[in-house]
């Protein structure tokens, strides 16, 4: 496992009373931080490396988080935004948000040895898309333009047979192929609020519309984002430890921020800026799927500099989610 990766330190005790200090209330949520897809991806780029030797090349950022993809580029890993970067004779992972087709399709011309470490989550989400278009259905894709899991989900399928819906406002005017046989798939790292706003957008204008029997928004997207609705109301700021191109954790800021509670992302402790805590009593922390326990540590003991921190932690569910590694690696 990658334990360097997401062992935390050991937690800094409360400053003695009287140390002169404001107190901090520190609500910190749970669940936060990586899910076992992150935590899959991370270990299949590091077995990978112990197996192949270094460098092993990854397409893409393993998981959106520099301090991983720094540790990882450490322990022998070359990070690239295409195959055409890779030479035919090194190994190449793929990353935990998917791949078009035509990017394993492109290595096996070339006889690369790739390792897929796309989340099992997302591949379910690829082989829904299969099924909608065995089925001659025109699929509309909710997600986010542009971000990789997008990019390899509306891959999987012929161009022109899947059509990309962004917001409530896209869905009156959407021109579509045909209307008779749709259905629908969500990217699966988007707000649980805004994406049940958009199905029901799709619905009343497609009554015909099918989806999937439960959402694809995955469990840890959702968890964290229920956390977060439990801290934001009792805190004066909420401190979301992510990378902005992480779209779960820009989902977290949004939902503190739409329960009327100011948040920002932070991609580690240095990030801060003391003043944020003027007037503020409770903070609230959490941290995206891709960020390590690590780096929330890191951020108490930099408020703890500041303040006469005490600790809480709300959880708002438990997760024991743990996905096999492929099986190239580990026979
Ligand atoms: O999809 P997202 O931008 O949230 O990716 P991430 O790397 O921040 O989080 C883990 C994942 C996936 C897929
Ligand atoms: Fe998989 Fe969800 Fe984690 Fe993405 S956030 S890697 S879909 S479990």
């Amino acid at each position: 496992m990658n334990a360097p990766l997401n062992t935390p330190p050991e937690p800094s005790g409360p400053e003695p009373s009287g140390s002169g200090k404001p107190c901090l209330t520190l609500m910190i949520a749970a669940p936060r931080g990586f899910c076992a897809g992150v935590d899959r991806a991370i270990e299949i780029v590091e077995r990978a490396i112990e197996r192949y030797g270094a460098p092993v090349y990854v397409r893409h950022e393993i998981v959106h988080n520099r301090y991983v993809v720094d540790s990882l580029k450490a322990q022998g890993a070359i990070f690239v935004k295409e195959l055409d970067d890779v030479p035919d004779e090194a190994p190449v992972v793929f990353s935990a948000h998917g791949v078009p087709k035509s990017v394993p399709a492109e290595a096996e011309r070339r006889n690369m040895l790739y390792v897929d470490a796309t989340c099992p989550l997302v591949s379910k989400v690829h082989r829904q898309a299969e099924r909608q278009i065995e089925k001659g259905q025109h699929i509309l894709f909710i997600g986010h333009a542009g971000h990789p899991e997008v990019i390899g989900t509306m891959g999987q399928v012929p161009e022109g047979q899947i059509t990309l819906v962004e917001t409530v406002e896209d869905v009156a005017t959407l021109e579509l192929p045909q209307t008779d046989n749709l259905s629908y798939l969500t990217q699966t790292t988007l707000s649980v609020d805004d994406t049940e706003e958009v199905i029901t957008a799709l619905t009343e204008r497609f009554p015909q519309i099918v989806g999937p029997k439960a959402e694809d928004i995955c469990y840890a997207t959702s968890n964290r984002q229920s956390a977060v609705k439990i801290i934001a109301p009792a805190s004066d700021l909420v401190l979301v430890v992510g990378a902005p191109n992480s779209s779960n954790s820009l989902r977290l800021v949004e939902v503190s921020e739409r329960l009327g509670t100011p948040a920002k992302l932070i991609q580690r402790a240095a990030d801060i800026d003391p003043a944020w805590l003027d007037g503020v009593g409770t903070l609230g922390l959490t941290a995206g799927a891709s960020a390590p326990e690590m780096l929330v540590r890191e951020v108490v003991a930099k408020l703890a500099e500041w303040r006469n921190v005490s600790e809480e932690t709300v959880t708002a569910a438990e997760e024991k989610m743990v996905f096999k590694l492929p099986r190239q690696l580990t026979e």
